[in-house]
């Protein structure tokens, strides 16, 4: 999963996709690295963002959303707003990527009925507070109950388990040690038995762990998308889709290789 953040905040593309000739090019060019799904977000989600109107967040995430439909490619737009959420899937979006886990009043009824994938993600607090002072007793066993119960309440409301994927929310909410552990144990999110994203690309726990700025962190990027897949991870969000790509072939060819000789 290629990103086009049009937003002019984002924490690691911000400003840069905000023209609408840019955002077509930038999500064109991670088609052509091989992106199986390109996701559009008009709002930030960085800690501390500004908050942005649902019509705002329509006028940034519509023209790219229509510009990109004669890819063929499914289109996924982050949103956490009912209205916006209608609005793309009235104009053909595919995937519905919620931080909020359809929690939004509405945001159910505006998903239910169409036939779209859904991603529940899970965040501690809101983006405005998350990172003050994340605290779990047991992060991995808190966030796989959150994830479960919020894919019961799709089930509850008539959607196929085939479309719900679920996402641990790397950096929302969580200290380094937290999300380390999340990234180690991603299995037992695997299995609740729905595809599990994983979103680590150039989150600030890679600059943690590498000391380096957010432009510099596409090899611990790489490194981290390889792992997520490895234990379980079904599809990655990334920034740099065709150095994520090259590394999963490798590793692709290797487990083929591993099942050949079994
Ligand atoms: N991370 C971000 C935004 N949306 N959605 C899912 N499902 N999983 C994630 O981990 C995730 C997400 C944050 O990254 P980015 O879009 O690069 O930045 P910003 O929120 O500042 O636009």
């Amino acid at each position: 999963m290629g990103i086009v953040n049009v937003t002019p905040d984002s924490f690691s593309d911000g400003g840069r996709s905000l023209d609408p000739a840019a955002a077509r090019a930038t999500a064109l060019r991670l088609i052509e690295e091989g992106a199986d799904i390109v996701d559009i977000g008009g709002e930030s989600t960085r800690p501390g963002a500004a908050e942005v109107s649902a019509a705002e967040e329509l006028r940034r995430v519509l023209p790219l959303l229509i510009a990109l439909r004669d890819t063929g490619v499914p289109i996924s737009v982050d949103t956490s707003k009912p209205e916006v959420m209608q609005a793309a899937l009235g104009e053909g979006a595919s995937i519905i990527n919620d931080v909020c886990a359809l929690q939004t009043p509405g945001a159910i009824d505006a998903v239910a009925r169409a036939d779209c994938g859904i991603v529940l993600m899970h965040m501690q607090g809101t983006p405005r507070t998350m990172q003050a002072a994340p605290h779990y007793d047991d992060v991995v066993r808190e966030v796989a109950d959150f994830l479960r119960a919020r894919r019961d309440a799709l089930l509850a409301a008539g959607v196929a388990a085939e479309r719900i994927v679920l996402d641990p929310g790397f950096g929302f909410g969580k200290t380094l040690a937290h999300n380390l552990a999340l990234l180690a144990r991603l299995d037992a999110l695997a299995r609740l038995g729905q595809p599990v994203l994983a979103g680590l690309s150039r989150k600030s726990m890679l600059g943690q762990l590498t000391g380096r700025p957010v432009d510099e962190r596409v090899h611990a990027s790489v490194a981290a998308a390889l792992l997520a897949v490895a234990r379980g991870a079904r599809i990655v969000r990334v920034h740099d889709v065709a150095a994520t790509r090259d590394a999963l072939r490798i590793w692709a060819a290797l487990r083929e290789q591993d099942e050949g000789e079994r």
